[in-house]
């Protein structure tokens, strides 16, 4: 009894964790939803995963309740001869017709979105992500006058002094504008790694000797988190992505500093292998 009220209790708290709309930026224990959606194809991603639960549920329920009814009603006790009824054309028909209606029904949304999702719009700045065992390096193709960086994972200390979170901060984050449209060009040094922001909705694969290419628009400011989505090796789990999204001002600002700041850099052997 207290395993079955336990199970329920759990079943209850996942499911309105499940419904609640989070507001941290952050993944927190025991969550089971989504982030909070910051871009313009996560919000459509969540409306298209609601749209599907909806679906599941009520295709589960219609089953369930067709399982109950045979069970009780058919049961040997109350139907001691069974009928030999086989075949009915009109049933067999629609049990075919309309498993496919709702998969149309799916399909026609699932497009759209996936289409939205591929279709880079023209952006406003580019950013290239470059996966390497096991860190990412970033060009700012967009700018001026580009530059490169790395930017490893901290270390567990590092995190808690830099208060950031563990295996999620990076020494050097990437900065874009609020409310622009940012393209994201990925491509793998070594091996495939995938470049993952879920609450922008982002996940491209980083493959080398070749480009892919993704785009988010961040609806707000704030510090975003994502990591390496594709096993990569021995430290694919330590090879975060830090993303701040600032006001345009701000990363005006920090586009001169970086500037200066990875001057040294611009001749890095990484970024002539990048090209
Ligand atoms: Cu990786």
């Amino acid at each position: 009894m207290f395993l079955r009220k336990s199970g329920i209790g759990v079943a209850t708290a996942a499911l309105a964790a499940f419904w609640a709309l989070p507001a941290a930026a952050l993944p927190t224990n025991y969550e089971t939803g989504f982030q909070a959606a910051a871009s313009p194809v996560m919000e459509q991603i969540e409306d298209f995963h609601r749209l599907l639960v909806w679906i599941i549920v009520a295709v589960c329920l219609f089953v369930l309740g067709l399982l109950v009814w045979i069970v009780i009603k058919y049961r040997a006790g109350a139907n001691a001869v069974p009928s030999k009824v086989h075949h009915n054309t009109l049933l067999e028909v629609a049990w075919t017709l309309i498993p496919v209606i709702i998969l149309v029904f799916i399909a026609v949304p699932s497009f759209r979105l996936l289409y939205f999702e591929a279709a880079v719009p023209k952006p406003d700045v580019t950013i290239k992500a470059i996966g390497k065992q096991w860190f990412w390096t970033y060009e700012y193709p967009g700018s001026a006058a580009g530059f490169t960086f790395d930017s490893l994972g901290l270390s567990d200390a590092d995190a808690a002094k830099a208060n950031k979170p563990r295996l999620l901060g990076t020494d050097n984050a990437i900065y874009v504008p609020v409310n622009k449209v940012i393209a994201v060009d990925t491509v793998g040094a070594d091996v495939i790694h995938s470049w993952a922001m879920p609450q922008m909705g982002v996940k491209m694969d980083a493959v080398p000797g070749r480009t892919n290419h993704t785009w988010f628009k961040a609806t707000q400011t704030g510090v975003f988190y994502g990591q390496c989505s594709e096993l990569c090796g021995a430290r694919h789990a330590y090879m975060p992505i830090e993303l701040h999204v600032v006001s345009e001002a701000d990363y005006a600002a920090w586009l001169a500093d970086s500037k200066k700041k990875y001057a040294a850099l611009e001749n890095d052997a990484t970024r002539v292998a990048s090209k």
